[in-house]
């Protein structure tokens, strides 16, 4: 299986909820390494950039909205399988759709604060670490 890389966002409800640790340690117990983490708050405008894709949606305000509301941990995480690893390890968008035992079962509150994103494809895994480490100063074990 190919070893791959993802980006990884804590969103602002579970940094505020002080479960930081506990989803860094999911990560961990499921072999995927963290190569490269910051702390940050989102300007509108990096949020705004970050989601475009979903720029014409109806929820786009309300997303951008939540994803400023409160620091942010962002991680290039890697591993075997890494994309699809991580999107299993968060459940479903909607924590109430979200199986038992993922991250958004467990953390999130509803589908707009919903704990954590995860790169959805090679392709988007690829420009979305760019966006955010541009240096690409990750440190591989
Ligand atoms: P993410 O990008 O944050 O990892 O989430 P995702 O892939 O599971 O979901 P996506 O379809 O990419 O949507 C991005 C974020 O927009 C909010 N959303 N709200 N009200 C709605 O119908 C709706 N649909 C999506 C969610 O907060 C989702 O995480
Ligand atoms: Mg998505």
């Amino acid at each position: 299986m190919a070893i791959e890389r993802t980006l990884s966002i804590i969103k602002p409800d579970a940094v505020a909820k002080n479960v930081i640790g506990q989803i860094y340690s999911r990560f961990e117990g499921a072999g995927l390494k963290i190569i490269a983490a910051r702390m940050t708050q989102l300007s509108r405008a990096e949020a705004e950039g970050f989601y475009a894709v979903h720029s014409a949606r109806p929820f786009f305000k309300d997303l951008v909205d939540f994803m400023i509301s409160g620091p942010v941990i962002i991680q290039v995480l890697e591993g075997e399988n890494a994309i699809a690893k991580h999107r299993d390890l968060m459940g479903a968008t909607d924590p109430k759709k979200a199986e038992k035992g993922t991250i958004r079962a467990d953390f999130a509150d509803s589908i707009d604060a919903n704990a954590v994103h995860g790169s959805d494809a090679e392709e988007t895994a690829k420009v979305e670490i760019a966006y955010y480490f541009p240096a690409l100063n990750v440190y591989s074990r």
